[in-house]
């Protein structure tokens, strides 16, 4: 489309894509990766399309199964005609690891699948990063039909807490093993684990990690309480357990009220996101000679960084 304005471009791509045209799909991911400056546009004609999709989470360590479950409930949820989407995202690499090599290969039962969409994705140039790109990458899946919009991260850190807040279901996947719910905890993931799921469960220990996790969620006062479900990913055991709990969860949110609340913490993020990311462009751009002179005075001594920001801001 060499002749045409981005905006026109952009609605034309929007429009194949809603008609479920998986190249034009993945050119969108790949517009969001890249988060450049057509992308306010494309969003905004996507926008209308979302709403419908349900999102879930899973994050764990690495090699914790994280890719086999994911598969076994795409494998789940075709099997109630449902349309899936899933991102495998990798917040530690700017460019897709090796590890995505892996993931397209244990999930190849679904290559030929014109209902599943399976896509890596990690962010070259966003300047949002993946806090913004993975809501918006959602969204494109979203807006392009899908019913369940499945979120795999690797590793386990502050990156991959946002991108699985930003879901309506955060599945954490920790192994058999002593000390794997002691990490889990360190890591902030007790905090947003709806579901948690031992898998490899035919190892030894199992239990002891139930018992151990089980432990630590009593500890916990919310309105919901997360079940731990165990696993064989591999062996397609307790998978239709983890899919049950997944829909007790979504039933629980819908019927108090929570999945709107959840959705709307999840927006205003969004917003105040976009609204960071906008001043930290402004600032470079428009305000580029005020901040080199106000950190000339800080460094001088005759003003304090505070002072430099909040003139900074008003000069804006
Ligand atoms: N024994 C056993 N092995 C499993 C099970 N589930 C997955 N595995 C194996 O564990 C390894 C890692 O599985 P993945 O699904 O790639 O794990 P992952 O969490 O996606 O890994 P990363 O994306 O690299 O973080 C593979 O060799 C799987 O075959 C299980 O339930 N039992
Ligand atoms: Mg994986």
């Amino acid at each position: 489309m060499p002749d045409e304005s981005p905006s026109n471009s952009s609605s034309a791509l929007i429009e194949r894509a809603l008609t479920g045209d998986r190249r034009s799909v993945a050119r969108l991911i790949s517009m969001v990766e890249d988060g450049g400056a057509e992308l306010g546009d494309a969003m905004g004609l996507l926008y209308p399309h979302t709403g419908s999709a349900y999102s879930l989470g899973i994050t764990g360590a690495p090699g914790a199964g994280k890719s086999s479950l994911t598969d076994r409930l795409v494998a789940r949820a075709r099997t109630d005609g449902l349309k899936v989407g899933v991102l495998a995202i990798d917040p530690t690499s700017p460019f897709s690891g090796g590890a995505l090599l892996g993931d397209r290969v244990r999930m190849q039962g679904h290559a030929t699948d014109p209902e599943v969409f399976i896509r890596s994705m990690a962010t070259r140039g966003h300047l949002g990063g993946l806090s913004l790109a993975a809501p918006e990458a959602v969204r494109v899946l979203d807006a392009t039909g899908n019913d369940i919009v499945i979120i795999e991260t690797v590793g386990v850190g502050q990156a991959e807490v946002e991108i699985t807040d930003a879901c309506d279901s955060t599945l954490v996947v920790l192994n058999p093993g002593w000390g794997d719910a002691v990490q889990a905890a360190k890591a902030g993931l007790m905090e947003i684990a709806d579901i948690y799921v031992v898998n490899k469960a035919d190892r030894p220990g199992a239990k002891d990690t139930v018992r151990e996790l089980r432990a630590m969620i009593n500890m916990n006062e919310g309105p919901w309480k997360p079940p731990i479900v165990e696993t064989v990913a591999v062996k397609n055991e307790g998978i239709d357990e983890l899919w049950e709990a997944v829909e007790k969860h979504r039933a629980f949110q819908e019927e108090n009220g929570l999945l709107e609340a959840r959705r709307r913490r999840r927006v205003e993020h969004e917003i105040k996101e976009i609204v960071a990311e906008r001043y930290r462009q402004r600032v470079e751009t428009e305000a580029h000679e005020k901040l080199a002179h106000l950190t000339n005075e800080v460094c001088a001594r005759r003003m304090d960084p505070y002072e430099a920001a909040t003139e900074l801001i008003a000069s804006l």
